[in-house]
């Protein structure tokens, strides 16, 4: 198997969401020694540290349904350069979060380079709110639909250019929590949502099997965008918007070890990790530990 050498970049933004401590993922992900297991796998790896986002309480909020917007697009703009970058040097941009509103940045710098991407959206929520639709006004509830086209001007078109992804190229698996206004637009644009219940019925096995036949189909890459809460709170404890009934850890490793088989994922984010509320980085453990079988770590 091709090893493309991989380039970290760290996001820590807080801005999409309501608590402190997310911003602080990116250090408690390389403390958690990522970098150094992506080497003993075999892989040339460079970390461009951390872009900068301010702080929120240096800036205002501005509008209530859209929270921190001038801030999140200009950040994301500046992640989507920055990951942009990375994949014109032939290199796998891994980035690594901070709150789910950085998924907008890391998916336009990556969708510039393919034709017909596939995102696979990793997460216990569908993150395709709007404005309109948000009950919190959180930008991290948002991303998903911001990324399909849907939304804010502003955010929709980072990067000179919308939509980012269409929806039949769009996967959603772990979700168990979702809004009347996401539920409608899984509906109209017919988005494939592999929800707690499937996995239950059917099996990990089966649900990964039908994602990766539907992210790989005519598309020419494949971004993995894995929301830390998409596990369940027992084995993910560190992060802001915990959703009990959730995917557990040997589930999630089944999953990535059947992207790695497949050898579809030419990007990833690991996002939502605050180790404020973790318990001893048992959240930035498990991001690694994911990452580890994403690219490749078998057991035998
Ligand atoms: N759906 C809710 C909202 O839009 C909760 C957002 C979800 N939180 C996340 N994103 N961590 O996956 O406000
Ligand atoms: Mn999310
Ligand atoms: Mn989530
Ligand atoms: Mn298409």
């Amino acid at each position: 198997m091709d090893k493309k050498p991989i380039t970290i970049i760290g996001m820590p933004m807080d801005l999409g969401q309501g608590r402190r401590g997310v911003d602080m993922g990116p250090s408690a992900i390389r403390y958690a020694s990522a970098q150094n297991l992506l080497r003993q796998l075999g892989y040339e790896v460079e970390d461009i540290g951390d872009l900068s986002v301010p702080s929120p309480e240096s800036v205002n909020i501005g509008d209530p349904q859209l929270k921190y917007l001038s801030e999140i697009r200009q950040v994301c703009e500046k992640l989507a350069d920055t990951v942009s970058g990375v994949v014109e040097r032939d290199r796998f941009p891994l980035v690594f979060g901070g709150d789910h509103s950085m998924a907008i940045g890391t998916v336009a710098g990556v969708a510039k380079h393919y034709q017909k991407l596939g995102l696979i959206w990793f997460d216990a929520h569908a993150d395709l709110n709007s404005g309109e639709t948000s009950p919190s006004g959180n930008i991290h509830g948002m991303s998903l639909a911001v990324s399909l086209g849907v939304g804010h001007h502003e955010l929709v078109n980072i990067g000179g250019f919308a939509p980012k992804v269409h929806p039949e190229h769009v996967v959603i698996i772990g979700a168990r929590s979702l809004d009347p206004g996401e539920r409608e637009l899984i509906q109209h644009l017919g988005i494939k949502v592999f929800t707690m219940h499937d996995i239950d019925r059917i099996g990990m096995a089966r649900v990964m099997d039908e994602a990766i036949s539907i992210v790989s189909r005519e598309t020419d890459g494949v971004h993995l965008s894995l929301d830390l809460d998409g596990l369940d709170p027992k084995d993910a404890p560190g992060v802001g918007t915990p959703v009990p009934g959730g995917m557990t850890f040997r589930e999630s490793h089944l999953a990535m070890e059947m992207l790695a088989e497949a050898q579809v994922i030419t990007s990833a984010e690991f996002v939502e990790v605050n180790p404020i509320i973790d318990r001893e980085n048992q959240t930035a453990k498990v991001a690694v530990d994911l990452m580890g079988s994403v690219f490749g770590k078998k057991v035998l």
